[in-house]
């Protein structure tokens, strides 16, 4: 049976700001106010998606969350229009109303976990949208992310939904974000390894963001085999330098794991388990990045393990960076070593993601791995599977509605509100949504 590793990467809302909104995350603290620029974030972003495309890989794409949430503000007992609300929100509490317009759900990594059908018991491909609960306006995603998935993926025969997890910190679940498949072959049955914070050992400065009863629950509920399932812990001195989730400092794919030496409590003998667990005969290839080679800041900076690991259609890797990677010497080393080294990778590519980079997201966070059978690729939503006409009407939708510049200041002025309704209303038309946003119902 042949599969597909489909990247469905987060179309970057035209809403997109800095507001410093995620402690622990350094790029997003030290970027906090400052102006953005959501044309170029949300062009930035689709070139991506597009250069993919070109290299001959299915690539889908997730359209923005509708912003600014007033209807949480509702919901808090505010009153009066959109408008109305929203200036004096910004008055009393511009923390808040920063919440509500934050174009989050960009980072579709972080939007579920995904079973491949080679993996559960039933043969289904499961999802799990995440919670987000660590932080409030990354917890405004869940409820759309919930109904998006189930609109993209509706054939029951081949496609699972659960809902989101229970919303309390002992279940903070941040999806894909902590969760890696290593495989032989994607359509063969693989290795799920889920990564979350040690309740034994935790961070001084900054908070885990996975729990480990919410990694327990998804490994249940997506029937995955237990012997086919590993739970390993964040180095709790990674968390506190900057490594909020475990992409930041990990990738894998396929049977090709690059993995920094700090990511993990125990991490000799969590490797030792890998190594362990993969049964295949097709060798499976661990690249640790000591601290020597790249320090974890450097890591983070760069965002050298925050890269997509690809496999091209002549069956070479391709790793696919963050330009940041090109002006650090030590991860410019690290990328040499690798495509020197035994192991599948063959190509990098750098891309400009810089305003998605300033708030701590980088190529691997912008898309969500959803492993499909030929079948099931058939089976799903065509109107998201991306195309040359559909990257030019999206280029053009871009230029038509985004702003290129935002300051904090400017999330007051009511014609943003109404741009982002008119631009996602024509958004839905252009991906063959019918009336996926509340505002459309
Ligand atoms: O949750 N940044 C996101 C970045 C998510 C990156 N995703 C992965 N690593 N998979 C976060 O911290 C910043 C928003 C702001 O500050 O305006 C933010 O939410």
């Amino acid at each position: 049976m042949y599969a597909f590793e489909v990247n469905f990467d987060g179309l970057v809302g035209p809403t997109h700001n800095y507001a410093g909104l995620s402690p622990g995350n350094i790029a997003s603290q030290t970027h906090g106010g400052l102006e953005s620029s959501p044309r170029q974030a949300a062009q930035q972003g689709l070139d991506k998606m597009w250069a993919l495309h070109e290299l001959g890989l299915p690539q889908g794409v997730f359209p923005p969350q509708h912003r600014p949430a007033t209807e949480l503000l509702r919901r808090l007992g505010h009153r009066g229009s959109d408008a109305e609300i929203v200036a004096r929100v910004q008055r009393e509490d511009p923390w808040l109303l920063a919440c509500c317009y934050s174009a989050s759900a960009m980072w579709a990594a972080n939007s579920a976990t995904v079973s491949a059908g080679a993996d559960t018991r039933d043969g289904r491909v499961h999802f799990t949208p995440a919670n987000l609960v660590s932080h409030l306006h990354r917890s405004l995603e869940a409820e759309a992310t919930s109904r998006l998935l189930r609109q993209l993926f509706a054939d029951a025969d081949h496609f699972c939904h659960h809902p989101a997890l229970p919303s309390l910190a002992t279940f903070s679940d941040e999806g894909a974000a902590n969760h890696t498949r290593l495989t032989p072959e994607p359509g063969q049955r693989g290795l799920t390894l889920m990564v979350c914070g040690s309740d034994e050992q935790r961070p001084r400065r900054y908070p885990a963001r996975q729990s480990l009863q919410a990694s327990r629950a998804i490994v249940r509920q997506h029937l995955l085999h237990d012997e086919q399932v590993l739970l390993l812990y964040q180095n709790p001195e990674a968390i506190d330098q900057g490594v909020f989730h475990n992409d930041v400092i990990c990738v894998g794919h396929r049977n090709l794991l690059l993995i920094h030496e700090k990511a993990l409590l125990g991490q000799h003998e969590a490797l030792k388990r890998i190594r362990a667990a993969w049964t295949a005969d097709t060798p499976l290839h661990i690249e640790q990045i000591s601290e020597a080679e790249l320090p974890l800041a450097e890591a983070v900076s760069s965002y050298l393990f925050n890269s997509q690991l690809v496999t091209l259609p002549d069956g070479g890797m391709a790793l696919i960076c963050p330009q940041e990677c090109r002006e650090s010497a030590a991860a410019k080393a690290c990328i040499k070593r690798l495509l020197q080294g035994d192991n599948p990778l063959r190509r990098v590519k750098f891309f400009d993601l810089r305003q998605s980079m300033h708030n701590g997201g980088g190529p691997a966070c912008l898309r969500l791995r959803v492993p499909l059978s030929e079948e099931q690729l058939m089976a799903m939503h065509q109107g998201v599977l991306l195309d040359a006409p559909l990257y030019q009407q999206l280029g053009d939708w871009i230029m038509r509605h985004y702003r290129d510049h935002l300051t904090p200041d400017d999330l007051v002025d009511p014609e943003l509100i109404e741009e982002s309704r008119v631009a996602l209303d024509e958004l839905t038309r252009i991906l063959q949504l019918g009336n996926l946003y509340d505002f459309q119902r």
